[in-house]
């Protein structure tokens, strides 16, 4: 719990739907400096997802892309655009668990927890 207090503070009043544990249809995620803005993404179980990732990294090609574990196999790879510039990836979410999501660009470094609820 104190790690997750400490993080929402850290990104202040830029929390999006779907920053906190409360599952979400509609989520977003920003990129920038090659980082997202959040560790964490909770979206609902079984249901249709909107998610928009905000590239805010000029001539940076980025994308969010879902896999069932780290090194796992994707469910869901999102097209990977160059900045600045915004898309909203529309897909069904799988039954609850944690999922792992990263940008195929720079998986070594842009990377995060998809929690289903
Ligand atoms: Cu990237």
């Amino acid at each position: 719990m104190a790690l997750s207090a400490a993080l929402a503070g850290a990104c202040g009043s830029d929390d999006g739907p779907g920053a906190d544990a409360t599952p979400a249809t509609s989520l977003e995620v920003r990129a920038r400096n090659l980082q997202f803005d959040r560790r964490t993404l909770t979206a609902v179980a079984d249901s249709e997802i909107s998610l928009r990732l905000v590239n805010e990294d000029a001539g940076v090609p980025h994308n969010v892309a879902i896999y069932g574990s780290r090194g796992g196999e994707p469910i869901y790879v999102g097209e990977t655009f160059s900045g600045n510039d915004t898309r909203d990836y529309v897909f069904q979410s799988s039954a609850a668990g944690d999922y792992f999501f990263r940008c195929d660009v720079h998986p070594d470094s842009m990377t995060g927890t998809f929690a289903v609820r």
